[in-house]
């Protein structure tokens, strides 16, 4: 009886080792099977860039909106559509130019350049909102500033400081021309009032950039 159970005893042990050895070998199996077929590329593909599991090369060719597959040359990829970088639909500017631009802060972050928008007017429209002369006297008219002002906004990528200076510039020529008299209905000479619409439009933002918008496209780098 006694014997029985240690041989009993010495079988259950060699089963135990023999489970263990089973054991160790399907790991090893496992970790084989890993390194061969895991989620990366083959390694005989490892550096192939794939599109919608297409192979393509991105020194060329970009991926669309990770779908389609595009020619950087003559194509780009903007707003998740593909666009060709000549005008092909006749609007007078490359196709990955898009119009319009919504909005200020879309426009700072525009991809690549921004040019001027070719179906904007760019329309001045005298000085908005006050008077063309306040001095009102023959020869101080800021109308021709206020216009220069305006196309100036319009002009897209100009600089809104260098736009100012030169209104506040090109008003002073005005009045210095008419020797700065002082004028019909104020106690104030030419150049107060020059200074003061100068003043008008150094500290608003909003103008320029509205002007800015709706001047503006924004294209894709290349195009
Ligand atoms: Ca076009």
């Amino acid at each position: 009886m006694f014997k029985t159970i240690l041989r009993r005893l010495g079988v259950a042990r060699w089963l135990l080792v023999a489970a263990g050895l089973l054991a160790s070998a399907v790991l090893v199996l496992r970790n084989l099977s890993a390194q061969e077929g895991g989620g990366d590329p083959a390694p005989n593909q490892e550096n192939q860039n794939l599109c919608n599991g297409q192979p393509y090369d991105p020194n060329t060719q970009g991926c669309c909106n990770g779908t389609t597959i595009y020619t950087k040359a003559t194509q780009c990829c903007y707003d998740k559509v593909i666009r060709s970088k000549v005008d092909t639909d006749g609007d007078g500017i490359a196709d990955c130019c898009v119009l319009p631009t919504p909005n200020w802060a879309a426009l700072q972050a525009c991809p690549g350049t921004r040019k001027q928008s070719p179906s904007y007017p760019n329309t001045p429209n005298g000085c908005t909102g006050v008077s063309n002369n306040p001095c009102g006297l023959n020869g101080t008219s800021f109308l021709g500033c206020c216009n220069a002002h305006d196309i100036g906004y319009g002009t897209c990528n100009s600089v809104k400081a260098t736009v100012d200076t030169a209104f506040l510039n090109c008003m002073t020529a005005v009045c210095n021309a008419a020797g700065n008299p002082r004028c019909s209905y104020q106690p104030n000479h030419c150049q107060w009032w020059a200074n003061r619409y100068y003043d008008g439009v150094r500290s608003v933002d909003r103008w320029y950039r509205g002007a800015q918008v709706a001047a503006c496209v924004c294209c894709v780098n290349g195009s």
